[in-house]
């Protein structure tokens, strides 16, 4: 028998509501496979933790994480609490201290009837974007100065390590490799004169190690510019931190929306808990209306599942995952359905099997 100890950060807005399908979801999994058990602990860190005590975690909040299996994390950020202090006292603060320096999004259609692309096909839209995710523009390194005078100067540094950099491209040449797709990189080589040129410069260092893997290399506006004429351009993608950020929202605006979009945080050694959330932050607009779209965070079970070793099981839920989008009868407002969050869950599990 094979117990994984789970964190569950539900945090704000809509992340209890979907976070508890994707629990669901791993309970009904538990039943269906006797040599498999999960443990869930809750914290119950966020916004609302924060407006009460002052800190969007306890102080000791990361040594409470350290020895679970995985972090399951809804949302973050709401009304009253500056996105900038809910997102880096939290859900930042996590892949920092547990260098969760691999950020895998994949963005993939799973039905033509949700793609704004009139011509586009499932087969035109699948890629996996590998995003850098512990260091460059999320860095957090800057300064304030002469606040609110005329002479007022504001600075952001991004911060683009050798080990990081070289680390995060060749996890994405081993994926390619492994999966026998091609590489594309997306930077911005002519206008960010360090930190891309050093960027490009990796590729072409790191890439002669891979000669077997096709690369490209695009300027981040070109990029844009293909994911929405050609997406089927893209294969795996590797980017920086901020970049891969916005690609992967633009990979959603071609695919049915942030409801659709998982994103699984990774510490691919395994020295600490990889964490596994949706894209999608904590829509105070449609909380608690029980609308909200659970399949990006029971997606994002599936990516645990994977993360976990046990691939069969995370396999089933991406089938299902399909099976649902594609039958379009259970579906939430946001892909043009009338069903309730839980409704969605139940029918999950319903249809789940190995
Ligand atoms: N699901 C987690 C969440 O609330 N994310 C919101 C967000 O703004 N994330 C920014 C990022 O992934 O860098």
């Amino acid at each position: 028998m094979k117990n994984f100890d789970i964190a569950l950060i539900p945090g704000d807005g809509i992340g209890p509501e979907v976070v508890t399908e994707g629990v669901k979801v791993l309970k009904a999994i538990e039943k269906m496979d006797t040599k498999l058990s999960f443990s869930f602990t809750e914290f119950p860190w966020g916004c609302e933790h924060y407006l009460k005590t002052g800190k969007m975690m306890d102080d000791d909040g990361i040594n409470k994480l350290r020895h679970f299996d995985a972090i399951y994390l809804g949302a973050v950020g709401y009304p009253g609490v500056p996105d900038h202090i809910s997102l880096w006292e939290l859900l930042l603060r996590i892949r920092k201290e547990f260098d969760q320096y691999v950020n895998l999004r994949p963005v993939t259609l799973l039905n033509q009837s949700l793609t704004p692309l009139k011509s586009k096909t499932e087969e035109d839209i699948d890629f996996l974007v590998i995003r850098e995710n512990s260091e460059g523009e999320y860095a957090g390194a800057g300064d304030r100065l002469f606040k609110g005078q005329p002479e007022e100067v504001v600075l952001q540094t991004g911060v683009f390590s050798r080990k990081g950099t070289e680390r995060i491209i060749r996890y994405a040449y081993e994926e390619a490799r492994k999966s026998n797709r091609t590489l594309t990189s997306i930077s911005k080589g002519n206008a960010l004169n360090y930190s891309m040129v050093f960027w490009d410069e990796v590729i072409e260092e790191v890439g002669k190690e891979y000669p077997d893997v096709e690369t490209y290399s695009y300027l981040v506006d070109a990029a844009s510019l293909y994911l929405v004429s050609d997406p089927e351009r893209f294969e795996v993608v590797v980017t920086s931190n901020l970049f891969g950020d916005i690609i992967t929202d633009l990979g959603a605006g071609i695919t049915g929306g942030l409801g659709l979009a998982t994103g699984a945080n990774v510490n691919p050694e395994k020295q600490y808990p990889s964490m596994f959330e949706p894209v999608h932050g904590s829509a105070p607009d449609i909380a608690g209306k029980g609308i909200a779209n659970p399949i990006a965070a029971i997606w994002s079970v599936s990516q645990m599942l994977d993360f976990f070793g046990e691939e069969r099981w995370g396999k089933a839920v991406l089938t299902t995952i399909q099976d649902m989008v594609k039958e379009t009868e259970m579906l939430t407002p946001d892909l043009g359905g009338n069903a309730a969050t839980g409704d969605v869950g139940d029918s999950f599990i319903e249809k789940l099997k190995i």
